[in-house]
């Protein structure tokens, strides 16, 4: 049967990176990119609305507040591109500021199809806003926007919540010079980053006494059961949210609780775990104010602006490319 010969020995690329990820010889790793499944997704728009986790709403604080000056100082017409939506919810502002000069493009970019439906149901209903969302990884999709520029507009890259947190460094950097490379001078970025602050408060929000965050870091593991047939006992498992002061970042792991295997068949792999050994599944750095700047630099824009939460210490920094 033909559906046969395509599946046999042919991996998703899910199955191939939780197979190299488990393989590796010291630190497991698994991509924090697969914590984003239906059920992730939400929980972590559950997360944002915990007392312990401030970042979401440190960026909407800011973005609420500056939508204004923020599109001011774009060169208009511009057109926006999202990297990474989730719901959407932050976003508002800015559109809703934008909607009032002009008639403008949304396209939000998501992996997510989850978070992708989410942010198209929250912001259809701005005026002159017209919504193109596409499921694709981040470069991938802002290539697919600019390609859509009629000469004389710019673009608005949104990269909120911290996710460039996600990278280690200097991939930051080097992630941030491939959207320059996509974008003309003038276009703009604007940056959000959760800055460093005091170890206890990092901790508590990476690892809240709800578990709301314990259960979206499992839940990867059940999503390996779900997707690729393998048969986690997440019960086997715990949460661990430790800073790293080497990096300066958060990072989320998986502890085993005992010594045990476990069988993969999707990715035609058996894990075998030590107890007390963990699986590395995302880090989020907290930048220095100091840091962006020179990041921004470093991959080809100059930082406009700066705008701090005195709540919660966290930048918005408008980037424009030069
Ligand atoms: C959505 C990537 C910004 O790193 O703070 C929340 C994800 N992980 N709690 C972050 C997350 C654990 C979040 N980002």
């Amino acid at each position: 049967m033909l559906t046969q010969a395509i599946t046999t020995g042919a991996f998703t690329d899910f199955a191939a990176d939780v197979r190299s990820g488990l393989s590796l010889p010291d630190q497991k790793e698994l991509p924090s990119k697969y914590l984003y499944d239906a059920i992730g997704s939400s929980l972590f728009e559950t997360i944002s609305l915990l007392p312990e986790y401030g970042v979401t709403r440190a960026d909407e604080r800011l973005l609420r507040r500056h939508a204004h000056e923020i599109v001011r100082r774009l060169s208009l017409p511009v057109n926006v591109a999202e990297l990474g939506s989730g719901s959407g919810k932050k976003t508002r502002w800015i559109l809703e500021a934008l909607g009032r000069r002009q008639a403008t493009s949304y396209y939000p970019i998501e992996i997510s199809s989850a978070a992708l439906a989410m942010c198209e149901r929250e912001l259809g209903d701005i005026d002159s806003i017209s919504i193109v969302g596409f499921e694709r990884e981040y470069l991938d999709g802002l290539l697919e926007v600019a390609a859509r520029r009629e000469p004389g507009e710019s673009i608005l890259v949104l990269f909120l919540g911290s996710t460039i947190g996600n990278f280690d460094r200097p991939s930051d950097t080097h992630f941030l010079a491939k959207v320059r490379r996509i974008l003309d001078e003038g276009d703009a970025l604007l940056l959000g980053t959760d800055l460093l602050k005091p170890l206890p408060q990092l901790i508590a929000a990476y690892d809240d006494p709800l578990g709301v965050t314990a259960a979206f870091n499992l839940n990867l593991l059940a999503r390996i059961n779900r997707e690729v047939g393998a048969d986690f006992d997440l019960r086997r498992f715990e949460h661990q949210a430790r800073f790293n002061s080497e990096t300066g970042s958060i990072e989320m792991h998986l502890r085993a609780r005992a010594t045990h295997d476990v069988n993969i068949p999707g990715a035609d792999f058996v894990a075998s775990f030590t107890e007390g050994e963990t699986i590395w599944t995302e880090s989020s750095h907290k930048y220095l104010v100091e840091e962006v700047a020179l990041l921004a630099n470093h991959a080809g824009f100059k930082c406009e602006a700066q705008w701090i939460d005195s709540e919660w210490p966290f930048a918005e920094s408008l980037l424009i490319a030069n």
